[in-house]
């Protein structure tokens, strides 16, 4: 199998930790800026031109959820990232949605957002994606009280969206200290072998933050 991703984007470290998870064989066939055999590849399998792109003897795999769900249908491993009985396969899809949709969406806005020329920016838009944030944290503070993972009672999908999510907003907008099951939950998935290896080669990327990449994680 190969990859189309880069070690410091969001989406592609979600599928990272579900192929570090079972030590699932890929090649990664880097994105870098500037290689542009790499992104005519990339656009020619997927002319969307988001990753990651997973491409799998003759099928090409796109959006990280569903990568995760092919992983799962074609190349199991011992870590079951979708739980097999469906109502807990569906809470675990809910909470998926709901890192994707309220924490990576907003924190994608409000890192894009800093890349635009200043009279291209859209200050009330990062205003809306802060307040969503906001919400969403305090959504998940609550919902995260005795629970070690998202769902399901093990790491599963949901937590492959979580780690870098969370990672990458508590950067753009700070969750406040008044949440402490969501730094918890934050702590436990940065311990996570799987996501700390995807968090130690996304390091040396780390001054591409455009924010500034806090001093700490
Ligand atoms: N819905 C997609 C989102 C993927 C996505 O936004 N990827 C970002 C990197 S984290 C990307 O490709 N950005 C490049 C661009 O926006 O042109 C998924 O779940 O895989």
């Amino acid at each position: 199998m190969k990859l189309y991703a880069h070690p410091f984007s969001s989406y592609c470290q979600k599928v990272l930790i579900a192929l570090y998870e079972n030590d699932t064989p890929f090649e990664l066939r880097m994105l870098a800026p500037g290689d542009e055999q790499a992104a005519a590849e990339h656009e020619s399998l997927w002319p969307l031109k988001r990753m990651p792109v997973l491409v799998d003897g003759g099928r090409t795999v796109a959006e990280a959820s569903i990568i995760i769900e092919h992983l799962g249908l074609h190349h199991p491993g011992p870590v079951r990232l979708i739980p097999e009985e469906s109502g807990t396969a569906l809470q675990v899809r809910m909470m998926d949605r709901f890192f994707d949709n309220y924490i990576m969406a907003p924190m994608q806005k409000i890192v894009g957002d800093s890349l635009r020329a200043a009279e291209h920016r859209d200050r009330h838009g990062v205003a809306e994606a802060r307040t969503l944030l906001d919400t969403a944290y305090r959504w998940l503070d609550d919902a995260m009280a005795g629970r070690e993972w998202a769902a399901a009672g093990a790491f599963s999908l949901a937590d492959c969206a979580a780690a870098p999510a969370l990672f990458y907003a508590d950067w753009a907008h700070p969750i406040g200290t008044g949440y402490s099951n969501v730094h918890a939950y934050r702590r436990r998935l940065l311990a996570r072998p799987s996501f700390a290896r995807a968090v130690d080669e996304a390091r040396p990327y780390r001054p591409l933050f455009p924010l500034g990449a806090p001093d700490r994680d």
